[in-house]
């Protein structure tokens, strides 16, 4: 990203498109000299005191182009922490392109995306732990994904960084008294407690690490695909858990030939439902291919629904699920058996794992969304005040890494210096999280999940 500070940025806030109101947002040293050129008001913003709003006329060039509102925000005291200008206007395309245009002509740059979140990261008004948040709360796929996201905002996971630092700076600190007494052979610290500060800080990482699959169902939702053996009804069920007819259903085996993706909302859970081509082994390439399909997405799904034809008996399908528990490891494989309609005794199907259902009918479908709800919701356990993403579980582990060879050390006598110095790699870990230290192919990864104008 070539990007300037010293720049005046602006770009449309709120979604292209028509809408009520749209916000455009600008920034920078000249934020309010660019926007006082076109803003017709009896109110100067330049002059105008921090935090107010004002009513205007937008003018360009002798054309009136909105009547609009313009919230000053003066620096320190805003998103970015420079100046910043927001310009309330109608909602339509028209509008909000010459208001950009106009500041654009006036001096400004468009800003690239994520650009105004960078600076506040920039000029610290957010650590990296927050813009992530900040990110995730715009694209959180979940009720609790966005709950979740809001407390990391507000420095939840800053906190609780900072609290492991202190913990292992302790450490290094008692460390480091010893070593400057090291002469005299005595053992100041007690050995004990400097084991159970490492081990607490090994246990804090690794349960933060830990949590990232649940996060990940958060933020992005929960994944399900639909497999089974051709015209098993999969699509017949994919249609009626999305209760509208998207997948075609026929009687000639192998229709579906590719997948298709659909959400479902659960009680604040977004589900997402893969039907799937039918899984048997087939000399026709096509179906092959979607077989291979089928398998790749499998190994990526938080569970795996088989529709089992009943009606050809309750073990129809027992040897693809079996060679299904090779690909799909822990994620756990639920049986619906279908088509309950043509069975004399369907409660006989009923049982731990698995769900009888007539998609022709309706029935068992509600048992079935329970099932799936209630499996995202345990497949999502153990998340508070943090969703923690690859990145950060990824330096979660190396901080307890150091953790486990600083103990490793200490319980193998080793000198206070060399125990030292994986506590403190565990402390400059840390540091990468929060962005107290960051590099530039960092800051890029990141900013490149968000969009113009945040
Ligand atoms: N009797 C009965 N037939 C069903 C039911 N669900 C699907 N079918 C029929 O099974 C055939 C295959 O359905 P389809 O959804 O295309 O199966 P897929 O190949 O697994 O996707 C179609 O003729 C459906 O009408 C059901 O609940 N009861
Ligand atoms: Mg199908």
């Amino acid at each position: 990203m070539s990007q300037h500070l010293n720049d005046t940025i602006c770009a449309l806030a709120t979604p292209p498109g028509v809408g009520g109101l749209a916000v455009i947002r600008c920034a920078g040293r000249l934020a309010f000299e660019l926007c006082d050129r076109d803003f017709n008001s009896r109110v100067r913003l330049a002059d105008a005191a921090d935090h107010t709003i004002h009513y205007g006329w937008w003018e360009h060039d002798g054309v009136r182009v909105d009547s609009v509102t313009c919230s000053v925000f003066r620096a320190p005291h805003s998103y970015t922490g420079d100046d910043v200008i927001e310009i309330g206007c109608h909602g339509g395309p028209h509008v909000t392109a010459q208001i950009i245009r106009s500041l654009l002509d006036n001096g400004a740059r468009l800003a690239e995306p994520g650009e105004f979140t960078k600076r506040a990261f920039l000029n610290r008004k957010l650590d990296l732990t927050q813009v992530e948040a900040v990110a995730d709360l715009i694209h959180a796929q979940s009720r609790m994904g966005a709950q979740t996201a809001a407390r990391q905002l507000a420095g939840g996971f800053t906190r609780r960084l900072a609290a492991l630092r202190q913990h292992l700076l302790d450490v290094c600190g008692l460390l480091e008294l010893e070593l400057d007494f090291s002469e005299e052979d005595v053992e100041f610290v007690d050995r004990t407690a400097l084991l159970a500060a490492l081990t607490d800080g090994n246990a804090i990482a690794d349960q933060l690490a830990a949590s990232a699959a649940s996060a990940e169902i958060l933020r992005s939702g929960f994944y399900v695909a639909v497999v089974g053996y051709p015209n098993a009804g999969k699509s017949s069920l994919f249609n009626a858990l999305l209760d509208r007819e998207r997948a075609i259903v026929s009687d000639i085996a192998g229709t579906t030939r590719d997948y298709l993706e659909e959400s479902i909302f659960l009680e604040g859970y977004t589900v997402r439902l893969y039907d799937t081509a039918g899984l048997r082994s087939s000399d026709d390439t096509i179906e092959m291919q979607g077989v291979r399909l089928t398998t790749s997405l499998v190994e990526q799904s938080n569970l795996i629904l088989v529709v089992n034809d009943a009606s050809l008996g309750k073990h129809h399908s027992d040897a693809l699920v079996s060679s299904l528990q090779d690909i799909a490891g822990t994620r756990p494989i639920v049986i619906v058996h279908n088509k309950s309609d043509l069975l004399e005794d369907p409660a006989a199907f009923s049982e731990k794992g698995s769900v009888a259902v007539s998609t022709i009918r309706g029935t068992g479908l509600e048992s079935l969304r329970q099932a799936l709800l209630e499996y995202a919701r345990s497949s999502s356990e153990g998340v508070s005040d943090v969703l923690i993403n690859g990145r950060q579980a990824s330096i979660l582990r190396d901080v307890s890494a150091s953790c486990s060879s600083a103990r490793a050390g200490i319980l193998e006598g080793r000198s206070m210096d060399y125990v030292a110095v994986d506590v403190r790699a565990a402390i400059r870990y840390l540091g990468d999280i929060s962005g107290e230290t960051w590099s530039p192919d960092v800051l890029d990864t990141i900013f490149s999940r968000f969009c113009i104008g945040k």
